[in-house]
């Protein structure tokens, strides 16, 4: 592998927004100096949207939206297929600039793919019968319901796997009809830049997808915008909650899908050497547990809990830690070095307060990692249920093992926190797997498997991780306005 093999296209290396077809330099939220993970060295610098950024970035949406309804649902539909391929041809291209944006190691990278997939199966969607007919009291009468686009939508993706987001979100609002204006993280911006040229590539008008990456000021600057008619969110609770105050100056409605800190139940007829390889890649190492899906609390019932935790702190223990844009590397750093630091306080405070036994990990990692973003992965024992290791999410690479003895007292723990997104479980017992999956208060259960976004299946959170669903029919019409329309026949 040469350097120019993991090198950041010059093109993308100023990592200029992308309005109206157009790569947008001098923006007037100024310049972000980006740090690669692995290295904690600047690799790019990226402009940085400020209101009139967002501003040319929905009137120009509005107008490539006109355009866009226009078009025959055939041409659409069509349009929307060669994006899946163009997507699909470029898998490497995106892959590389996923480590490069945050880190990921290069084995774990490819979630273009999902987009694909997404932008394939909402693409179908497009010329298939959404609306009714229905009778009514004036039994002449035509009564039907028809659904309509929004207009300009915004859609902010976080830094952790923005391609899946852009899958998630941007598929579904361009099948619906809709303009996007993209708002990536300015931790993660090159992937979402490059999806923005690569939609101009395969035909899409110019300004059907802005892409303007900001930080907070540019994220509320798009969400108070009165051109823009929805939002989807997809991030933490805190912001969430920002975003929600910002939107409710217009009344825009959001969808959020935010945290996750799930719980995964390990039964005592379970495939302990399943449920313990998928624990820890579910959980410590996908990502560095920068998941949404991140399985960090692991409630493993009292007959298989030593050979659970043997095997599952063996698979952590084997796999390669390092520069993650090295191919055989399994387990990267973490975005930032805040969110090391933080990380590492969350760690700290466990051992400090005695919420836990440490039964490995828990440092930043030394030698040649030092310079960049590296915590080890990190596994306590005997917590306490009530701690913020148990209640927070850390999104890292910190996981929970806990025994319990009785079902009951397993789906309790395992719904005892603020959060519902998804949950796991391990069983050979199909009467158990259904009761406990219809227990757990959770968006997505998933048994004897680890998750698995499919465009078919909507995702989304209960509780405190979020409200509105992504993927399946749900996904697509939160991207759509409903409207019925009487004609009355004299
Ligand atoms: O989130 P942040 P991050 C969640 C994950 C974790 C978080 C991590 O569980 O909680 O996302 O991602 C922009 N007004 N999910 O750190 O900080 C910011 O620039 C408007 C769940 O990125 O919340 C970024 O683009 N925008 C998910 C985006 O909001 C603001 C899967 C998110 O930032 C803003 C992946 C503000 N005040 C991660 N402040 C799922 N459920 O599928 C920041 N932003």
């Amino acid at each position: 592998m040469t350097a120019a093999d993991t090198a950041i296209p010059d093109r993308l290396r100023s990592g200029p927004l992308l309005i109206g077809g157009d790569h947008v330099t001098d923006a007037s939220g100024g310049t972000y100096q980006h740090v690669y993970p692995g290295t904690g060295q600047v690799n790019f610098s990226t402009e940085i949207a400020g209101e009139p950024e967002i501003e040319l970035a929905v009137s120009s949406g509005v107008e490539a939206q006109r355009e866009w309804a226009s078009w025959t649902v055939d041409k659409r539909r069509a349009i929307l297929m060669d994006l899946a391929d163009a997507v699909g041809d470029h898998q490497d291209e995106l892959s590389l600039l996923n480590v490069h944006d945050y880190g990921v190691p290069r084995l774990m990278s490819a979630n273009g793919v999902l987009t694909e997939r997404f932008l394939r199966y909402y693409a179908g969607y497009i010329d298939k019968p959404l609306g009714t007919t229905s009778h009514v009291e004036a039994s002449s009468a035509l009564n039907i319901t028809e659904h309509e686009p929004f207009g300009v939508v915004g859609v902010i993706t976080p830094w952790n796997g923005p391609l899946v987001v852009i899958g998630l979100a941007v598929a579904p609002a361009l099948a619906a009809g809709n303009a996007v204006v993209l708002k990536p993280s300015e931790l993660a911006p090159l992937a979402p830049v490059r999806f923005g040229e690569i939609c101009l590539e395969a035909g899409l008008p110019a300004g059907l997808v802005n892409v303007v990456t900001a930080g907070a000021d540019g994220g509320q600057a798009l969400v108070r915008h009165p051109g823009v008619s929805k939002i989807h969110f997809t991030g933490g609770q805190k912001t969430a909650r920002s975003v929600i105050q910002a939107a409710s100056q217009n009344l825009t409605p959001v969808t959020a899908e935010l945290g996750g800190n799930a719980a995964m139940v390990v039964f005592d007829d379970a495939d302990i050497d399943a449920a313990a390889a998928t624990a820890a890649f579910q959980g410590p190492l996908g990502q560095s547990g920068q998941s949404c899906a991140c399985a960090s609390r692991i409630l493993i019932q009292d007959d298989v809990y030593e050979e659970f935790v043997e095997k599952f702190l063996a698979t952590i223990s084997s796999v390669t830690i390092g520069d993650p844009l090295r191919p055989d590397v399994m387990f990267g750093a973490v975005v930032s070095e805040s969110a090391a630091e933080r990380i590492v306080g969350v760690i700290d405070d466990a051992v400090n307060h005695g919420w836990g036994k440490l039964l490995s990990g828990g440092h930043r990692m030394e030698g040649e990692l030092a310079e960049g973003f590296f915590v080890e992965p990190t596994v306590f024992s005997e917590v306490n249920d009530r701690s913020p290791l148990v209640q927070q999410e850390t999104f890292g690479p910190v996981v929970a093992v806990t025994r319990f003895t009785h079902e009951a007292e397993a789906v309790r723990t395992a719904n005892d926190t603020v959060y519902g997104l998804n949950a796991y479980v391990f069983t050979s017992n199909l009467n158990r797997a259904h009761r406990v999956a219809r227990k757990l208060e959770a968006g997505s259960v998933w048994v004897n498997s680890h998750s698995d976004i499919e465009p078919q299946s909507p995702y989304g959170g209960y509780k405190q991780s979020g409200f509105g669903r992504s993927g399946g029919l749900q996904g697509l019409q939160e991207f759509l306005q409903v409207k019925n329309i009487r004609i009355a026949a004299n």
